[in-house]
């Protein structure tokens, strides 16, 4: 009787289990949420060559990385928003670590959302979806399906339009039946935030991000190939950088999933 970890090897080995990349490429490409003023934004990602078998470094290659902490493929501490400031453990670096591995329940609402950019879950979507594929768990990484992932370009991707950004998300009831009545690990979209891009004149304003992150939960932005996972028995990996103090980090997410 092999151990747990040994089948998981074996698994991995023989090809019964694979892993899935979640992650989007991360370089000066790399789409970044616009804010309206007054508020600061966010810079791109830049990337300066230290040396590249050069008179700077003859055997090595290395850059240095420039970027906030909230670009491309990235995660929210509970401490990114003021409803989670005063949280304990509520940054990059103090977060337990073994919140950063649940199981995954994908929630697919590409067709919904291929109608209507602005489309968002409600209680009524997560509990015709628990009616299919059961309750959804307590530590569950709850990942919206939306095929947002599959736009390509800075502008299909933010889709701003006069009156600001459109894109999928949350209704401020589905971010709260979530965090409280279900105390999810926390959301993954494939969006450039959690929030939904008209979130700003929700009450709260960016509801899924006060709801959520009031209520200690983690959230993931800019994931892709949410397509190639099942609606349930996934298990998602997304550990941000020890970053101090950090509010968010981009990172690399993988999924374990049965072939
Ligand atoms: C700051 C303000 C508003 C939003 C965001 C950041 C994010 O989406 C983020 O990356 O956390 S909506
Ligand atoms: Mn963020």
């Amino acid at each position: 009787m092999s151990s747990l970890l040994a089948q998981l090897v074996s698994a991995l080995n023989d090809g019964s289990l694979k892993i899935v990349d979640l992650s989007q490429p991360l370089g000066p490409d790399t789409p970044v949420i616009s804010l309206p003023p007054p508020f600061a934004n966010s810079p791109g990602v830049t990337i300066e060559t230290i040396s590249r078998f050069d008179d700077g470094g003859p055997a090595w290659y290395w850059n240095v990385l420039s970027f906030g902490e909230h670009t491309g493929t990235h995660f929210d501490a509970p401490g990114h928003w003021i409803s989670g400031r005063d949280l304990p453990d509520n940054k990059c670096d103090s977060i337990p670590p073994g919140r950063f591995v649940g199981p995954a329940c994908v929630i697919d609402v590409s067709v919904e959302v291929g109608e209507d950019p602005d489309f968002l879950l409600t209680p009524a979507g997560i509990e015709e979806w628990e009616s299919k594929f059961g309750r959804i768990p307590a530590g569950a990484w709850v990942l919206l399906r939306t095929d947002w992932s599959h736009r390509t370009g800075n502008d299909e991707f933010l889709n701003v339009e006069d009156d600001g950004p459109h894109s999928p998300g949350f209704s401020p009831e589905a971010s709260r039946l979530l965090a409280h009545d279900r105390d999810v690990t926390g959301v993954g979209v494939e969006t450039v935030g959690t929030d939904a891009g008209q979130a700003g004149g929700f009450d709260p304003p960016f509801s899924n991000h006060n709801i959520m992150h009031g209520a200690g939960k983690l959230g993931l932005a800019s994931l892709c190939n949410l397509d190639q996972l099942p609606p349930v028995g996934a298990v998602v990996f997304a550990a941000p950088l020890k970053i101090v103090d950090g509010s968010g980090s981009p990172l690399r997410v993988l999924a374990i999933v049965e072939e």
